[in-house]
């Protein structure tokens, strides 16, 4: 069968890297419909499968805002791939955790690729990959680009996903918001978002294409709405911080956020 798989992450996480190893020479560059960004996709053959991926703009997030965080958004949103592989830097992995649970909330048919694992050991950083794919439901790979250690495994694992072996769906949960998003979810106008849940939690964080389409739809306090907007991308944090200090150990980490 032909697989389409998405590669996401932060800027400079080794996506094209990762790309690279993945397709080799086989790519093609054209750009996204109405801006200048590039849109670069290749195919390649493994085993009875062929491959064909798209390396997206790097975000730290999933909520619209700049142009590349829109491009990379709305094609998981409006033209899901199969697979999507988020790509992690494995020695700072708060941001990339972060927006993987936002893909996450958007499709469950991802893989999690712990990239730049060369340096990770180096450094001395213990990573738990049980403990990994316990918290995301999903199956997680170490990977290096540069050593082209775990690429093979890449490659069988985004088989596998594509051919639903591994279906299980964690839902991470946004405490005292949970009712609102469940009542927002309610208001949305069936065939409107094939994932309702993503897009009320998109409203909620103001998005700024879901704002505008659903404001005049959905009843909502609009104090609940300005608290609701800081306090879920806190929550999201405070999910990521407890899965690091399960799954990782050594050496201690250097945090940085963006957003
Ligand atoms: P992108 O912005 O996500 O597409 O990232 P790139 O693929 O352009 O990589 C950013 C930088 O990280 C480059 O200098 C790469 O050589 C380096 N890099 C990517 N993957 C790895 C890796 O697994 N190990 C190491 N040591 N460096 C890597
Ligand atoms: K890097
Ligand atoms: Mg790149």
């Amino acid at each position: 069968m032909v697989i389409t798989v998405g590669l996401i992450g932060n800027p400079n996480v080794g996506k094209t890297s990762i790309f690279n190893r993945l397709v080799g020479a086989r790519q093609y560059v054209a750009n996204w419909p109405g801006v200048t960004v590039s849109k670069i996709e290749g195919a390649t053959t493994w085993k009875n499968d062929t491959l064909h991926v798209i390396d997206l703009p790097g975000t730290y997030s999933l909520t619209s805002q700049s142009t590349d965080e829109k491009i990379t958004r709305d094609f998981l949103f409006f033209s899901p791939p199969n697979v999507t592989v988020v790509i992690a830097d494995s020695i700072n992995p708060e941001q990339s955790f972060y927006l993987l649970i936002e893909a996450l909330e958007l499709n469950s048919n991802a893989i999690l690729a712990m990239n730049s694992i060369d340096e990770a050991k180096k450094l001395g950083i213990k990573i738990n990959k049980f403990e990994l794919q316990k918290h995301f439901g999903i199956p997680v790979v170490f990977t290096s680009a540069k050593t082209g250690e775990g690429i093979d495994e890449l490659k069988d694992l985004i088989v596998e996903v594509a051919k639903g072996k591994h279906s299980k769906k964690v839902i991470f949960n946004y405490e005292e918001f949970e009712n609102i998003i469940l009542e927002i979810e309610k208001q949305i106008p069936n065939n409107m978002y094939s994932n309702k849940r993503f897009a009320a939690i998109k409203f909620l964080e103001n998005d700024k294409d879901i704002r505008e389409k659903l404001l005049p739809i959905i009843k909502i306090e609009k104090d609940i709405l300005e608290k609701a907007q800081s306090s879920i991308p806190s929550i999201r944090y405070s999910h990521v911080e407890n899965i690091i200090k399960e799954a990782y150990s050594g050496k201690s980490l250097n945090i940085q956020r963006n957003i």
